[in-house]
């Protein structure tokens, strides 16, 4: 049988029609005055004589079909339409598409659940801030350069309010509400002024987490973040620290982890390097925890911060974070079943 014509049967037997407007898409499309079957039944003297019979044959089952699936749909939709309808119970029930969780939120509890597993609780906290939660608690001295990294939208008010840029602000409230052993795991949304790009929006999630307890160790950070990057992204994950800065935390670091698309030989997205940067962490700064009425002779403890975006721009190689925002059901939509 013609190609052409097997497709087009296989299009008609798995059609339904979801509305009215469907169903007269359909019929203009096979049935109508300019549709598929006028074309294909205007073709028959382009056929070879020896074979028009069969395709004359093809083309009459096609429209039979059509013709067929039409009438199906066109009375079950009419009937509906009759005043004092009770409804014919034995339809099938109208299909109701399943919706999907939006990346940033399976990447969040994703992230919430490895870190769950070994004691870590969910803390959260508001998105419009003090200074003292946002800035000052955390190291950030009034009128230092350190802030000019994090500038955000401020509402004017004395004292004055802005909206959160990370969410240690979430942990600074945990600390002094709360006596260690500390494990908390803030996720939540903040903000930046940032000129939006590709890689930067005015807003974006962050997960954070927070150990303090007496002993704890540069060693238990790294091995905890091992822990997660062999959860989060595979078991061959290797990690990589590097020296960084944040006013927080004494001594700091980012984390790399061994790039996953490659397994480490160097490609695009690891720019050649093997490596890919995740994440932002570090000893919390005694000065963080005196700030916070916890004792910073006798505990100690580890912070670490990342982007929900950048981990998933990752995970579902992503080029651009602004469509995590567009609410685009075409992208959303991928994510159904996951
Ligand atoms: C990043 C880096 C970081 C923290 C966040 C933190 C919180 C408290 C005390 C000390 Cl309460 N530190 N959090 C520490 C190091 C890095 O985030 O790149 N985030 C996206």
């Amino acid at each position: 049988m013609d190609d052409k014509i097997k497709v087009l049967l296989e299009e008609i037997s798995v059609f339904k029609a979801e509305s009215k407007e469907q169903l007269e898409q359909f019929r203009i499309r096979f049935l109508g005055k300019k549709g598929l079957l006028t074309d294909l039944f205007g073709r028959m003297k382009e056929i070879e004589p020896a074979l028009r019979k069969d395709y004359g044959k093809w083309v009459n089952e096609l429209k039979v079909k059509a013709e067929e699936k039409l009438g199906e749909f066109r009375s079950s939709f009419e009937s509906n339409d009759e005043p004092g309808y009770e409804g014919d119970l034995t339809l099938p029930g109208e299909n109701i598409p399943l919706g999907a969780l939006h990346p940033i939120s399976i990447v969040r509890n994703r992230i919430t659940e490895i870190f769950s597993r070994i004691g870590f609780y969910v803390s959260e906290g508001p998105e419009i801030e003090d200074d003292w939660h946002n800035f000052s608690a955390l190291n950030f001295p009034e009128e230092h350069p350190a802030r000019d990294m994090q500038d955000t939208f401020f509402i004017n008010l004395s004292p004055p309010y802005s909206l959160r840029t990370h969410t240690s602000s979430v942990q600074v409230r945990v600390m002094e509400n709360s006596k260690p052993p500390i494990r908390t795991i803030s996720p939540g949304r903040v903000y930046r002024n940032e000129a939006i790009s590709a890689r930067a929006h005015c807003f974006f999630h962050q997960v954070e987490g927070l150990y303090i307890d007496e002993n704890v160790s540069f060693a238990d950070l790294k091995q905890t973040l091992l822990y997660f990057a062999k959860e989060m992204f595979s078991p061959e994950t290797k990690i990589r620290l590097r020296p960084s800065f944040f006013p927080f935390t004494e001594p700091s670091a980012e984390m790399d982890i061994s790039c996953n698309f490659c397994g480490g030989k160097g490609c695009n997205i690891c720019k050649h390097t093997g490596w890919v940067e995740i994440l932002g962490c570090g000893m919390v700064d005694p000065a963080v925890l005196e700030n916070c009425k916890i004792d910073g002779e006798r505990y100690s403890g580890f912070a670490f911060g990342m982007g929900i975006e950048r981990i998933a721009m990752l995970k579902y190689d992503i080029k651009d974070l602004r469509i995590f925002s567009e609410n685009d059901v075409r992208f959303l939509k991928q994510f159904t079943g996951i």
